[in-house]
């Protein structure tokens, strides 16, 4: 009897379950992909599984750089799991093949950068969050006071950071006279190709000046759009999903069925056709990215922290409640899109229509809490860019103001009956601090949050037009709570 799904048990799931088609034992590792979570198995390595057959060379070995969860999960399951596509009208069951490995980088350091070091390896991929890059969210550039990466220089062969992996790999690579592997970032990070090899390449000249002219003139750093909501598993998920699959899963992928994957085609030692899988190459990724770091994230984001505040558990149950779909359609429609300029043929508006579907999906529990993580790493792509925009062409920007005051009563760490709230972000403790300071006072709350550099720049802070909008909004949410203020917008 097999209780585990894992190579075994792959022939004797039900008809209706589909999974790998390639013999998985001929997989060869071409990719190392550093931050295994739940956003990398629904996404990138669905796309990979998907086109394995066509060339084994592509198989990944996926690290992750903190937890052994997924490692304790994976291992005995040969690496296999689960991609479950829901949405209304039911669940459609995958197993995905294509991670033949997990390394937990920090107790296997050296196996980790033997195989991103390996002439096989051509790419490194990354899903590490927008605080795994070490940088300054405002500027894009190299945090180098941040403690990990003043670990890493310091002992440059045990990094900990996904910067300090991916440099101490090219530095050996480029002892060995091996050509450089492609750095394939899939963060929402704004332009994320460039800022992760601004970020690289500031590391690297640290390190020494000729490893930050290898990294300026070797290494490809393609721009990529990701896109795929992606909730964190549940236990009724394992259970429901093991009912069906007649093994147990430790850790499968819920997810909806959109997804979208844009890149640039820059990858000077190859690459898998992700094209036939239904990725879309393109020479410039940064129209799309604004697209969907604004519109969806931004709108995501400010769902986040007004439906937190209005005791909505998850997305699906703030977008039953009509005023938030009227603030998010006013938020997508009036002042985010004027901001964004598509390629011809590209149409926004059923773009903006299916957004708003895909929030609603009753069958995604998608919590608040859970996007409202790491704020002061997501602000300033999400809603602070548009703002710039919007202020630049002197247009009103009410909706995203109201998005930015709901963050600061949002990381306040107090919810409007006074219970605490499990704020979870980098910046927590001075967040904190200088909201304890400011006490339950807009004004004050919002001066002090102003002055955080690092979030809002230089030039925010010092445009009455912008902290004015925040203020009152933030002055609105105290004075009638976020409910009132959503409907009253
Ligand atoms: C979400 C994203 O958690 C978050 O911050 O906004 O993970 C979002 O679900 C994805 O970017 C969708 O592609």
């Amino acid at each position: 009897m097999v209780d585990r799904l894992n190579e075994d048990a792959l022939d004797r799931l039900s008809e209706a379950i589909a999974r790998p088609s390639y013999d998985r034992l001929s997989m060869k590792t071409g990719i190392v992909h550093l931050g295994v979570g739940a956003f990398h198995r629904a996404h990138q390595a669905a796309y990979t599984d998907e086109v394995m057959a066509l060339d084994p060379a592509w198989g990944i070995v996926a690290a992750s750089l903190r937890s052994a969860d997924t490692y304790d999960a994976l291992e005995p399951q040969d690496g296999l799991y689960t991609l479950s596509v829901r949405s209304e009208a039911g669940e459609a069951l995958r197993v995905i093949g294509s991670i033949s490995r997990v390394i937990v980088a920090p107790r296997a350091i050296e196996d980790l950068l033997a195989v991103m070091s390996d002439p096989a390896t051509r790419i490194v991929s990354l899903t590490v969050t927008e605080k795994g890059y070490c940088h300054d969210p405002a500027t894009g550039a190299l945090n180098e006071a941040h403690p990990d990466i003043i670990h890493d220089l310091a002992n440059l062969r045990t990094p900990r950071s996904a910067p300090g992996f991916v440099i101490e790999a090219l530095r050996r690579r480029r002892e060995a006279r091996l050509p450089p592997f492609t750095v394939l970032t899939c963060d929402n990070l704004p332009s994320n190709g460039r800022t992760v090899k601004r970020v690289l390449t500031r590391f690297a000249e640290l390190v020494s000046p000729a490893l930050g002219r290898f990294v300026v003139e070797e290494v490809s750093c393609p721009s990529t759009m990701v896109d795929r909501i992606v909730p964190a598993t549940s236990d009724d998920d394992r259970a429901r999903i093991a009912e069906a699959l007649g093994v147990a899963d430790a850790w499968p992928v819920v997810t909806e069925p959109f997804t979208q994957w844009v890149i640039e085609d820059r990858f000077p030692q190859g690459r898998p056709a992700w094209e036939e899988g239904g990725a879309e190459f393109v020479a410039d990724v940064e129209p799309y990215e604004h697209m969907k770091l604004r519109l969806l994230n931004g709108s995501h984001s400010t769902l986040a922290y007004l439906g937190y505040l209005c005791g909505y558990e998850t997305v699906a149950e703030t977008m039953a409640d009509p005023a938030f779909v009227r603030l998010i359609e006013s938020l997508m429609n009036e002042e985010v899109a004027p901001t964004l300029h598509m390629p011809a043929g590209t149409d926004l508006v059923p773009y903006r229509r299916a957004l708003v579907e895909r929030f609603k999906n009753p069958a995604l529990k998608h919590r608040t809490w859970q996007i409202a993580m790491d704020g002061s790493q997501k602000l300033p792509q999400r809603l602070l860019g548009t703002v710039r925009d919007r202020l630049r062409d002197n247009a009103p920007i009410n909706r995203l103001a109201l998005g930015v005051a709901a963050w600061m009563r949002y990381v306040t760490g107090i919810d409007e009956n006074g219970a605490p709230i499990d704020v979870r972000d980098p910046m927590v403790a001075r967040l904190q601090e200088r909201a304890s300071r400011a006490g339950p006072d807009a004004e004050r709350l919002s001066g002090e949050l102003f002055t955080l550099r690092e979030i809002f720049g230089d030039d925010l802070p010092r445009d009455p037009r912008f902290t004015g909008s925040v203020t009152s909004a933030l002055k609105k949410l105290y004075a009638q709570g976020a409910k009132r203020t959503v409907a009253e917008i």
